[in-house]
């Protein structure tokens, strides 16, 4: 069986999970086959050259048209988007795959959860850097028992690309259509991850930081207000009473795409960094330093798939991961997660940390 996908969105997610999929039945023969069927967006000349280079065969400018006709939906645009064509998805039995945030607030979030629940078919909320092998192999440890029990978790996301107070207005910077700036874009991957390693968040105590409150439209003299935080940060606990700090920034100078998470555990801690996405450091017991595992070899996560032993994989490798995963199951008709039930945690956690800025308390996640 060939799986029609249907995706919306051309550009950078676009990009990225149209490569992922070009590249399954190469490196992944027991992947479903999949055709990249039609591409959907509003500008037609762009659609079309995008269709071109991506490997589509159609191309559609209007979503209702496409999410009962496909086999599996994509929805790759921006946040604000997300909620209306994935439900319509939904109520005509369509799996979907829906980028992070899930959505731009969380009552959208829940309507989507509601949708995914009452559809009984496979979602994703897509949360990629769960396939990168050297986290799965970090979640192997810490399931085994060699980190012990956990006692913190810390989590930051750093970039940069708006440091320059004349770097343009895009829908990042727009309240109604991203729900929140670095906290949703970068800290929902952060909080995801502690979630995927250690466990759900109970409580927060969140602080937002915008910078710079208006940006130049792109080549005019129009600047358009920044209604969305340029940075945030927060103390979290999570379930166990693990203690988790969280960070993220588009101001922190000199870091491009920078993630890294520290685990502290009773016997040994753990280190990631996405700049070295191929290595995870390992500390065991309390009289030695960090080791550094190579995570390359054919026998850890997904490597098998790919290169001859050290032959590093990188950030799009994720994407073919992901993928994998889920179009896996939409032809197994499997359980299938992180899906919409997991992005909907991931958006009570963002809206409450947003929710305790705002109040300057410590709020709880319901
Ligand atoms: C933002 O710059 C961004 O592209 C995020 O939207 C992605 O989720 C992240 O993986 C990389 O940075």
């Amino acid at each position: 069986m060939t799986l029609e996908v249907g995706v919306l969105g051309y550009r950078f997610m676009g990009k990225a999970h149209a490569n992922a999929m070009a590249r399954l039945p190469m490196f992944f023969p027991d992947a479903p086959d999949v055709e990249r069927h039609v591409l959907v967006g509003r500008d037609e000349d762009a659609l079309a050259d995008a269709a071109d280079r991506l490997g589509f065969e159609n191309i559609a400018t209007d979503w209702a048209d496409v999410v009962d006709e496909v086999d599996v939906f994509y929805n790759l645009g921006p946040n604000h988007v997300h909620a209306d064509p994935s439900i319509a998805a939904l109520e005509a039995g369509t799996p979907v795959l829906c980028e992070k945030p899930l959505a731009n607030d969380l009552e959208s979030a829940e309507r989507m959860a509601d949708a995914a629940e009452s559809a009984g078919v496979p979602t994703a909320a897509a949360f990629n850097y769960r396939y990168v092998p050297a986290i799965q192999y970090a979640k192997n440890l810490i399931e085994s028992g060699e980190i012990g029990e956990i006692h913190h978790f810390r989590g930051q996301y750093l970039q940069d690309w708006l440091v320059d107070p004349e770097a343009p207005w895009s829908w990042r910077n727009d309240a109604e259509m991203a729900g929140s700036g670095a906290l949703g874009d970068l800290g929902a991957h952060t909080i995801d991850l502690a979630r995927f390693l250690v466990g759900d968040v109970a409580r927060v105590s969140g602080h937002l930081r915008t910078f710079v409150d208006e940006r130049p439209v792109d080549g005019g003299d129009e600047a358009r207000p920044v209604t969305v935080d340029d940075a945030y940060s927060a103390q979290a606990e999570l379930e166990g009473g693990v203690m988790a700090t969280l960070e993220a920034s588009r101001f922190a100078t000199g870091h491009k795409n920078d993630h890294s998470i520290e685990i502290h555990g009773s016997e040994g801690s753990l280190k990631f960094s996405l700049e070295r996405l191929n290595e995870l450091e390992v500390l065991r017991g309390d009289d030695r330093g960090y080791e550094t595992i190579l995570v390359t070899d054919e026998s850890d996560p997904y490597v098998e798939h790919w290169w001859p032993p050290g032959h590093v994989l990188g950030w799009e490798h994720t994407f073919v991961h992901e993928n994998y995963e889920f179009l896996s199951a939409v032809e197994s008709g499997d359980e299938h997660h992180p899906d919409f039930h997991d992005g909907l945690a991931v958006q009570r956690v963002l809206a409450a940390i947003q929710e305790s800025d705002e109040r300057g308390e410590w709020v709880e996640v319901n």
